[in-house]
C-alpha cells in the first residue's frame, strides 16, 4: 500500500513542499494522541476572536506549533489561536520560504461528548504576491496544497496538491493512501449551519425549506471538518454558513478554516462562495477576517447564490 510519502513523491512534488506536508503530517499523529485523553476544561483565556480557549486548543496549538518551528524551510505560521502571524524563519538555515496556517483543533468543545474535529491547514509561498512574508494580502488561490485531518473512530487525512483530492488512513502510526480521484458532484444531502440565521432571515429559511422539501438527508455533526469531510467522501451535499445581524459575515474564518477547505472542494470538483464571491478569491485584509460560506456540489453553490 502507498504511504503518504509514497504518494508525494509519485507526484513529483517539490522536494522543499514535500518537507512542509511531511511535517504536517507527522504533526497529525501528535494530535490525535494527545486529544484521545487530554484534560477537556477551559484555558482560562481568549483567542483573537474573543472566544474562549480549551486547555486542548491550547496543547494542540503548542505541538503543531513546536513541530513546525522546527522545519527551517516554513517562515512564518499563523494560527487560529495565536494573536498574530509568527516569524519562524531561521538565519542561520536561510529562512522559510513557506507559510503556514492552520486551525489546530476545530471543534474542540466537541471532544468532551466524544464527536468527531479536525485540524485543517494552508500552505503558501512567502513572500507571497505582493512581495511581503505575510499572510495578509494573500488570496486562498495562491495556496499550494491545504489538508484536513479528521480525529473520529478512526485518523484521516484528506490533501490536495492542486492535483485532486486523496484520503489517507492512520495505521500503526504510518497514513497510507486510501482513495483517489475523489470527485463531488450533485445529491440531496445538506448541513446547514447558522439555523439561528433563519429567525432574521427569510431568505436563508426559505433555502432550508427548499431543501426539506426536497427531501434532502441532514447531516450536521457541528464541526466543520468532519461535516465536510463527509461531503468530499460521499461526493454530494452542501454545508452552509450564512451571518446575520451584528455577525454579517458569520464565524468561520477566511484563512484558517475557509479558503483550505474551498481549495480541497474546488479540486474534488465542487464549489465554494461567500454568496457573491468565490472563497478562493477573497483576498485577506486581516488575520481574524470571517467569511460566510456555502461550500459543496456546485449545483448547491448556485442555488445559495440564487436565494441569498
Ligand atoms: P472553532 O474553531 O471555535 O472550533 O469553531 C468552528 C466550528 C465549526 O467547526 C462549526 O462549523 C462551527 O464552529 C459551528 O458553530 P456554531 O455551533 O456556533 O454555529
Ligand atoms: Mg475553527
Amino acid at each position: 500500500m502507498k504511504t503518504f510519502s509514497d504518494y508525494l513523491e509519485e507526484n513529483d512534488i517539490d522536494y522543499h513542499l514535500y518537507g512542509v506536508l511531511n511535517s504536517l503530517k507527522d504533526v497529525v499523529k501528535k494530535v490525535s494522541d494527545v486529544i484521545k485523553t487530554a484534560e477537556t476544561g477551559s484555558a482560562g483565556s481568549k483567542n483573537i476572536f474573543g472566544e474562549e480557549q480549551l486547555a486542548l486548543d491550547i496543547l494542540a496549538d503548542g505541538f503543531v506549533q513546536k513541530e513546525l518551528q522546527k522545519n527551517s524551510l516554513i517562515g512564518i505560521i499563523a494560527s487560529e489561536e495565536l494573536p498574530e502571524e509568527m516569524d519562524v524563519s531561521n538565519e542561520e538555515t536561510g529562512g522559510g520560504e513557506y507559510g503556514v496556517c492552520y486551525d489546530p483543533l476545530d471543534g474542540s468543545s466537541l471532544v468532551d461528548v466524544n464527536l468527531a474535529v479536525g485540524s485543517i491547514f494552508g500552505i503558501y509561498k512567502m513572500p507571497n504576491s505582493e512581495g511581503k512574508n505575510s499572510f495578509i494580502g494573500v488570496k486562498g488561490d495562491e495556496q499550494l496544497a491545504s489538508m484536513i485531518a479528521v480525529y473520529g473512530p478512526r485518523t484521516t487525512i484528506v490533501l490536495t496538491v492542486k492535483r485532486g483530492v486523496v484520503e489517507f488512513l492512520l495505521d500503526d502510526g504510518e497514513f497510507y493512501l486510501v482513495r483517489e480521484g475523489i470527485k463531488v458532484g450533485g445529491g440531496k444531502m445538506f448541513a446547514p449551519g447558522n439555523l439561528r440565521a433563519c429567525a432574521s432571515r427569510k431568505d436563508y429559511l426559505e433555502l432550508i425549506n427548499y431543501w426539506c422539501e426536497k427531501q434532502f438527508t441532514l447531516r450536521y455533526s457541528g464541526g466543520m471538518v468532519p461535516d465536510i469531510n463527509q461531503i468530499l467522501l460521499k461526493g454530494k451535499g452542501i454545508f452552509s454558513y450564512p451571518g446575520y445581524g451584528d455577525a454579517p459575515d458569520g464565524k468561520l474564518r477566511l484563512l484558517f478554516e475557509c479558503a483550505p477547505m474551498a481549495l480541497l472542494m474546488e479540486q474534488a470538483g465542487g464549489a465554494a462562495t461567500d454568496g457573491s464571491m468565490r472563497i478562493l478569491d477573497k483576498k485577506l485584509t486581516r488575520l481574524d477576517q470571517r467569511t460566510p460560506i456555502f461550500i459543496g456540489s456546485k449545483e448547491e453553490v448556485e442555488r445559495c447564490e440564487k436565494y441569498l
